[in-house]
């Protein structure tokens, strides 16, 4: 499938080779490290391998028929044209649900020893290749047994099924030697309160994450678990609605040591959210994770996971992301899919490219603002009463509602200093259109 496509390389941006990177050279150090260990770029099994540009007016469009005489030899051949694409564009990192890897059978036995054989032969594609896993992750809302939930399943047995297929997932992750493992809530949530008790399903999730955690960390893991915030789709709401949503859910709960969360940009904008709204409160908080890199659009409204093209977003979000610290155990992960009339096998390839080009740009971009520092000092400086007199006795939690009366009653009128949008808006764009 992918013999016409050499290896993508870095060809500078006059180039018009189209199977070329224009931005992305992986090995350029940029503040002190490779663009590759700042990006950690991540492919998204299902969306690439799985994805067959369905909607709900149409059949799928997109051939992602693997040969072999079974759904067992099918897997293997999805999986050697994953390592191959993942080879050919430098990605080295994936992320995958166990249905994407492994046929489902016809039972949670048969779907567990598929999961066995599948992880095997992965885990010799990854020897061979150098790949590693970003994250693991169970699909409990694809097949219809999940139509009221998983951990939120109003049914006991449904639970327990859940709660099997995330321990297989969890022993997956492990075994592929994953940094992390995602919880991404796509049935809990809920249609209508005439049939529903928020009350027990949020207490049951909960309860199923702790089980999750005691588990994985019994068998040794020391990744980290997220949480991937979504508003809707495909419940109308769904209980992670939004990082501080999700965020007191995990504190409710006891959670938030174990708990970081996968931000993606397409969900934070479904929920009125910039991409960077989400990635500065998931750092100012201590649980800034891992990053599902795609976006929407904003006149459809609806989930289109679109590889990314918007480079001011992209920038935004690596400017959070060196902000935090940069990625520990996290990556950017493209859960993005091709456009259902883009059919063609190469266009996967474009996809990537778009991609990765668009997160290396911002990363070029983001790099130069912090070296530049103009803005992070006018923050700085906009908060500068809060570091000396009464200010700091605010800070520091030294003073009281009596004393600040008497402060304020001395002070006449108070002098506030101007937000400055426009001129900080005007630096981000002649900064970046100087790279
Ligand atoms: C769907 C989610 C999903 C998660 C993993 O909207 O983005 O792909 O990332 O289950
Ligand atoms: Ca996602
Ligand atoms: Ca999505």
């Amino acid at each position: 499938m992918l013999e016409k496509i050499s290896v993508v390389k870095f060809e500078e941006k006059e180039s018009k080779n189209p199977f070329s990177f224009k931005f992305y050279n992986a090995d350029e150090v940029i503040l002190g490290k490779p663009m590759k260990d700042h990006l950690k770029f991540s492919m998204s099994y299902w969306h690439t391998l799985c994805g067959e540009g369905t909607d709900p007016f149409g059949k799928g469009t997109i051939d992602r028929t693997f040969k072999g005489e079974d759904e067992l030899s099918k897997a293997k051949s999805k999986a050697d044209v994953a390592f191959e694409l993942m080879s050919k564009l430098g990605i080295e990192y994936f992320c995958f649900h166990d249905v994407d890897i492994a046929p489902e059978g016809n039972n949670l036995a048969e779907l567990k020893a598929n999961v066995e054989i599948m992880t095997d032969y992965i885990k010799e594609l990854m020897n061979k290749t150098g790949i590693k896993l970003l994250w693991g992750t169970a699909n409990c809302f694809s097949h219809q047994r999940y139509m009221h939930g998983a951990g939120s399943s109003c049914n006991a047995d449904v639970f327990a099924f859940a709660a099997a297929q995330i321990k297989n997932a969890i022993d997956a992750t492990i075994k592929l030697g994953g940094t992390g493992y995602v919880f991404w809530g796509g049935r809990e949530g809920y249609e209508t309160l005439l049939n529903t008790d928020m009350g027990i399903e949020q207490d049951n999730i909960a309860r199923l994450m702790h089980m999750a955690v005691d588990y994985a960390r019994a068998q040794g893991f020391k990744g980290d678990f997220y949480i991937e915030p979504k508003p809707k789709e495909p419940t109308k709401h769904q209980y992670d609605f939004d990082v501080a949503t999700t965020l007191s859910f995990l504190r409710k709960y006891g959670l938030d040591k174990d708990f970081k969360m996968n931000i993606e940009a397409n969900h934070a904008t479904l929920a009125g959210h910039s991409f960077q709204h989400e990635l500065h409160l998931a750092r100012v908080n201590g649980v800034f994770g891992s990053v599902d890199a795609n976006q929407g659009d904003l006149l459809l409204g609806w989930d289109t996971d679109q590889f990314p093209s918007n480079v001011y977003e992209a920038t935004m979000c690596m400017y959070e992301i060196i902000q935090a610290g940069g990625f520990t155990n996290g990556g950017l992960n493209f859960d993005a899919k091709v456009r259902r009339a883009s059919f063609e096998y190469e266009d996967i390839i474009y996809g990537y490219i778009l991609g990765m080009d668009t997160f290396a740009l911002g990363l070029r971009i983001a790099a130069k603002l912090i070296e530049d520092g103009r803005i992070k000092e006018f923050t700085e400086n906009r908060y500068s009463s809060y570091k000396t007199g009464i200010g700091e006795k605010i800070v520091k939690g030294k003073t009281t509602l009596e004393e600040l009366e008497k402060y304020a009653l001395e002070l006449g009128e108070v002098k506030v200093e101007s937000g400055r949008q426009e001129y900080l808006e005007s630096i981000i764009n002649s900064i970046m259109f100087s790279v």
